[in-house]
This record gives structure tokens, C-alpha cells and sequence, in this order.
């Protein structure tokens, strides 16, 4: 019974040939937000991560830089912990494959599983990988021959050398039958599902046995027994699950049965082989249970290409977060990153994020609220009587929103937890501005309170869901309307929200606002501009400033991708008697040139012209964005002559 209230969370540990990148941040930010969401549900978790220090590819990066491998390691591991930090990952544990204690117990679990046969001593011939620690299996070589390739890894590309040595053997191929039956019977191991074809062809292929041990390799773990070997990384490294949390260590029993089997060990699709099978038999070689979940993760790319250390394109979280902040990053990652396929990171990207979804539409809703009940006097905040109709609509539907977010988040599916929480986010705006409370703060006191009162109920929902995403944030943001918040073991808050919603009282605070504005591109005048009306006035526009704006329709005549740009189209507009104009516009990730030529849609023609990666655009599309960031274009529903103005 005490099981399925705890929660055991892994991240790969990462090779410490470098300082971590956006990448390792990634999986790591994933761990944590599923470790905390279980945390908010009253669950006991345990968050691990670490690094993986032994091998041939850390042997000779410190042999490059011209340290022992044990003095290069070192020099990281600070800067993981600093990184982790920095970023509000709350680990539990940071385990070091260079750690006496696992060291120790992956010697034991190698004794005895040659006592119980599993592992035998024999010579292995055949091709290596050392970027990816790897063997190269004949097939994969066979059929490299056949094309007449360059023999080269499958996973990273990069050349594989031959290796004929002596060497232990894990009897893998015994259980590539049980394996089978296993991912047959456990179909919620792979998440996403579509991971699992990969492994399964694979092992439907046939089996060979593992070499786990490296005897021209001296950098490792000594093998119990030979001292001319040392254990292959990967042998060493997949145990640092278990020995972490106690397995093969006197008197740590209790703390092993209560955090395993894992709940969710999070990899990147590159470990999958490793994750999917190669742990699993070792695992059913000690009798012990199977982790419930790997989350396969895809990459984060830089300009399409899979930012890692070997190409030189990594990204310094540490930087990012002076500029842009750690909560900040965290979210853009959560959103905008999908678990289930690679994503593009652009510096403009994260900074529409922040402005738009952070500062914009949650910074500012709570700014706005604060502001106008501290101009009315109306700090402490308490139900009504009698809720309105559209005040009870809000509130329901912050009761639908818990349920979707919470059923997103049990799929791992945190980008469209986050999508659907937007979505409520605007209602919430939504009801605010067209109830007026600007207005009804001096004309009806009772309905004033009210919206302040349901607004507060949203952001109480709001923030509480954002904790595992932006927990700093989030405290902040209960804080500022009167509710401290802290993390009980046994209480579920989510369950919470609802329980306890009723005859609150909240007393608000004003704080600095919460995000910070990223002023980059002109597509993002939309919302900023028009948020500055709202923030600033809390009135209505007159007729005059409408009619300042020329809005006008046009046809695309002529549209091109712009070289080294992710978002930016470039557009030959037709504006009839006005002319032809060129317009650049954020839409790329929705729209090819193809899709667009021969269309109407409605553009600003009277901005000023700016320049975009040093291209003009002599006006700005009208575009909206539906809660999956997908971009839309605004076209009249008829056609109507080019040149055509709105009123
Ligand atoms: O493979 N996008 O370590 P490693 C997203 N030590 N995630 C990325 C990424 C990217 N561009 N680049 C790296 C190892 N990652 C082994 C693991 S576990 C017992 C041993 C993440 O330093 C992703 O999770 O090469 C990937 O699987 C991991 O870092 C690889 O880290």
C-alpha cells in the first residue's frame, strides 16, 4: 500500500567530458517537474540524477585536457550541482559512478551473477563506438558493408573502431524471450508508446550476448576477480539506478524496497538500447522488478541539428538564465519543448514565450488586479454572498482544468498540461476586462470584490498547477495573494484546490511584477502593444486610435523562407491601389511559401517599417495562435478587392 504513494524519478547521468547544455538541463527539468507534480499530489518522491564518470571517452578527454580522469572529473561536478541549483532542480540524490559505495556494489552484483552463471569469460571481435560507448552489432556492420558505407555508428554518425579482445560476457541472448513477453505484457514501459517498435524489432532480431568488461580500457570499475579487466561503462553506469538508493549496501534494505521499482526513468531517444533492454535483463538477472515507465525524450535541436558537445553548438544554461531568468527557461523548455518529437530552440521563441504567455498574459493579470484593489482599498478579499453566474462559469471551469491538466501530466504530456492552463489563463483574462472592475469599483463595491474574488480563486488554481513547472514563480505568485504554500507529504493540493476553495480569505500584496518583457521582434508588437493599452489605461480606446490603425487586405503574391530564420516568412503583398509591399511575418512553423501564395489576409500597413535579420518589412500580418502555439493567418471569409480597408 505504501508503494504507490512514493515515487522514484531517474535522469541519465551525464558523461562528464563537459560542462551540462540545454540537453542535459532538459532531462533533468523533466525529472524534477514530475518528481514535484508528484510531490503536489501528496506523494513521496525521490529525484535522482548524477554522472557518469568511467570509460574510454572520458579517459581520453582528460588525457586531451591532461589530467587524470579522476582530477578531470572533478573539475565538473560543481558545475552540474550549480547548474541544478540554479535551475530549482530539487534533486535527492547525486550519485558519482566514481562513488566507493557503488563501486562496490556493482562489483557485487558482478560476482554474483557469475556465480549464478550469467556471466562467463570469452573474446569478443568486433566494432566500437567510443563517443557513444557502444558495441556495434554485426548486423547493423553487415549492412553498412553491403551499401558500401564508411563503417560508422548508427546513433552518432561518427567512425567506430575494431576491438578483438578478451572479455566477460553477460548471457544477454537468454532473455530475449522474457524480454518480449515483458514490453507484450507492460505496454506502458515505452511513453511514448511509438518508442517501443524500435526496441522490439531489435530484439526480435536476435540477441548476442554483452561483452562487459574492457580489457585495454583501464579507466573503470576493476572487475571482481580479473584484475586485467575493468567493467564496461555501461554495465557500471545503468546500476547507479539501484545502488543509489541502497541495492547491495548493508542496512540500506528498507531505503531500496521503498523507492524501487522506479516510476519514471527519463532518457533522450539515444539511450534507448541501452534503457529498453540491456538494463531490463540485467535487472531480471538479479530478480529484481522492472522500472514502470522510461520517458524517451527527443532532442532539442540548434538550426535542425541535435545540439550536443561534439558539435560544438551547445547552448550555456548558465547564460541564458542571466538574461532570461532559470523559471523563465523552465517554462519555454516545458512548453515549448514536445516530449515525442525534437524541437528547434530559437532565442526568439524563448523570448515571445516570456513576453507573451509569462509577462503578458499571467504577470500581468495579476499586476492588474493588484493594482486596481490596492487603488480601492480592497487588500483582503472574501467570498460573496452570493456568486454571480459568470463568476461560478469561471470557477467551474478552473475545476475542468484541474482535471485535464492532471490528466496531461499522468502522460508526461507537460506542454499540453501547459496549453490547456493557458487557455483558462485567457478565460480568466477574458472575464476580468469584460467585467470592467475599473468601472464597477465606483459603481458597485459587492461585484467589484467579486471579480477580485474570482480572479484570486483562478490564480490560486493557476499557480498551484505551475508549481512543478515554476515553482520560485508560483510560491511568489500565491504569496502575493495571501497563501503560503508548502509542501506536505500525505496532503494532496491538487486534490486540495477543490476541497477547500470555499470562505477563503485573501489578503493580497503588491510585488514587483513577476516577468520580465523581452523586446526582440516586431511580430511581437501584437501583444505588446496592445497589452500596453490595457495595462496602462484599464479604459477603453476611442474611435480615433482605431482609425489610426490602416488595416488593410492583401494578397500574397510572392512568399520565400528567409535563409538562417525559423519563424520569418518573406511576403510580396498586393495592395491594389496601394501597391505591392514586402512584409516579413513570424509564421514558419505553421505555414510553407506554398501554402500561402495565391491567399487574402488582413495586414497593419501604416506601421513603421523595421528591419528583421536586416530584411525591411513595410507592414505586420495579423496573425492569432490557438492554445498549441500553432499560427493562423486572419483572411477575410469572401474575397475582396486588394487594397480592401477594415472599419
Ligand atoms: O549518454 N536534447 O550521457 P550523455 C535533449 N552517460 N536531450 C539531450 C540532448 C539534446 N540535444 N543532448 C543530451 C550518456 N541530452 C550516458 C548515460 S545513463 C545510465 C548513462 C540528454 O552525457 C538526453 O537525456 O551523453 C541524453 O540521453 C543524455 O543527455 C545523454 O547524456
Amino acid at each position: 500500500m505504501a508503494k504507490r504513494n512514493t515515487c522514484y524519478v531517474t535522469t541519465p547521468i551525464y558523461y562528464v567530458t563537459a560542462k551540462p547544455h540545454l540537453g542535459s538541463l532538459y532531462s533533468t527539468l523533466l525529472a524534477d517537474v514530475i518528481a514535484r507534480w508528484n510531490r503536489l499530489q501528496g506523494k513521496k518522491s525521490f529525484m535522482l540524477t548524477g554522472t557518469d564518470e568511467h570509460g574510454q571517452k572520458v579517459a581520453q578527454a582528460a588525457q586531451k585536457a591532461g589530467k587524470t580522469p579522476k582530477e578531470f572529473v572533478d573539475g565538473f561536478i560543481d558545475a552540474y550541482k550549480n547548474t541544478w541549483h540554479t535551475y530549482n532542480i530539487d534533486y535527492s540524490y547525486f550519485i558519482r559512478t566514481t562513488d566507493k559505495a557503488h563501486v562496490k556494489a556493482v562489483q557485487q552484483w558482478i560476482s554474483d551473477l557469475i556465480e549464478k552463471g550469467d556471466i562467463y569469460k570469452s573474446h569478443y571481435e568486433g566494432w566500437y563506438c567510443t563517443p557513444c560507448e557502444t558495441f556495434v552489432t554485426d548486423n547493423e556492420i553487415d549492412e553498412q558493408k553491403k551499401a558500401k558505407k564508411e563503417l560508422h555508428c548508427p546513433s552518432c554518425s561518427r567512425q567506430v573502431h575494431h576491438i578483438k579482445e578478451e572479455t566477460y560476457f553477460f548471457r544477454l541472448s537468454a532473455y530475449q524471450d522474457r524480454l518480449l513477453k515483458f514490453y507484450e505484457d507492460n505496454p506502458d514501459f515505452f511513453c511514448p508508446p511509438e518508442r517501443a517498435k524500435e526496441v522490439i524489432n531489435f530484439v526480435k532480431s536476435g540477441l548476442k550476448d554483452l561483452s562487459i568488461s574492457r580489457k585495454t580500457v583501464k579507466w573503470g570499475i576493476p572487475f571482481p576477480g580479473d584484475q586485467e579487466h575493468v567493467t564496461y561503462v555501461w554495465a557500471d553506469a545503468l546500476n547507479n539506478y539501484i545502488t543509489a538508493i541502497g541495492y547491495g549496501q548493508k542496512g540500506r534494505e528498507d531505503e531500496f524496497n521503498t523507492w524501487w521499482p522506479a516510476t519514471t526513468q527519463v532518457l533522450g531517444k539515444d539511450i534507448v538500447r541501452f534503457h529498453a533492454i540491456y538494463w531490463p535483463a540485467f535487472l531480471m538477472a538479479s530478480d529484481l522488478a522492472l522500472p514502470k515507465q522510461l520517458l524517451v525524450h527527443g532532442w532539442i535541436q540548434v538550426d535542425k541539428q541535435k545540439m550536443s558537445k561534439s558539435l560544438g553548438n551547445v547552448i550555456d544554461p548558465m547564460v541564458l538564465k542571466d538574461k532570461y531568468g532559470a523559471e523563465e527557461v523552465r517554462y519555454y523548455l516545458m512548453r515549448h519543448m514536445s516530449i515525442t518529437h525534437d524541437s528547434n530552440f530559437t532565442i526568439e521563441d524563448l523570448e515571445q514565450t516570456i513576453t507573451s504567455d509569462l509577462a503578458n498574459d499571467l504577470g500581468n493579470l495579476l499586476n492588474r488586479m493588484t493594482s486596481l484593489a490596492e487603488k480601492n482599498d480592497a487588500m483582503s478579499i472574501t467570498d460573496p454572498a452570493v456568486w454571480s453566474k459568470s463568476a461560478l462559469k469561471l470557477i467551474d471551469e478552473s475545476w475542468n482544468v484541474i482535471e485535464d491538466f492532471s490528466e496531461y501530466m499522468s502522460e508526461n504530456l507537460i506542454h499540453m498540461a501547459l496549453a490547456r492552463l493557458w487557455k483558462f489563463i485567457h478565460q480568466v483574462n477574458a472575464y476580468f476586462h469584460a467585467q470592467e472592475p475599473w468601472k464597477l469599483a465606483k459603481s458597485d463595491r459587492d461585484a467589484f470584490m467579486q471579480v477580485l474574488g474570482v480572479t484570486c480563486h483562478s490564480l490560486r488554481v493557476i499557480a498551484t498547477l505551475l508549481w512543478p513547472i515554476m515553482p520560485k514563480k508560483s510560491e511568489q505568485l500565491l504569496q502575493s495573494i495571501g497563501m503560503k504554500f508548502e509542501i506536505k507529504e500525505e496532503l494532496s493540493w491538487v486534490e486540495n484546490l477543490k476541497l477547500s476553495w470555499k470562505g477563503r480569505t485573501f489578503m493580497l500584496s503588491k510585488i514587483a511584477a513577476l516577468f520580465k518583457k523581452h523586446e526582440s521582434k516586431p511580430e511581437e508588437d501584437t501583444p505588446k502593444q496592445s497589452e500596453k493599452k490595457t495595462e496602462t489605461s484599464d479604459e477603453h480606446i476611442t474611435i480615433d486610435d482605431v482609425i489610426k490603425v490602416e488595416l488593410l487586405v492583401g494578397t500574397i503574391e510572392q512568399c520565400e523562407e528567409i535563409a538562417k530564420s525559423d519563424k520569418l516568412l518573406k511576403m510580396q503583398v498586393n495592395f491594389g491601389q496601394k501597391g505591392m509591399r514586402q512584409i516579413l511575418a513570424g509564421i514558419k512553423s505553421s505555414y510553407t511559401p506554398a501554402d500561402l501564395v495565391g491567399k487574402q489576409a488582413i495586414f497593419v500597413t501604416n506601421l513603421k517599417p523595421r528591419k528583421m535579420m536586416g530584411i525591411e518589412s513595410q507592414g505586420m500580418m495579423l496573425i492569432s495562435k490557438d492554445e498549441t502555439g500553432k499560427v493562423h493567418i486572419n483572411s477575410p471569409v469572401t474575397k475582396v478587392p486588394n487594397g480592401t480597408r477594415l472599419h
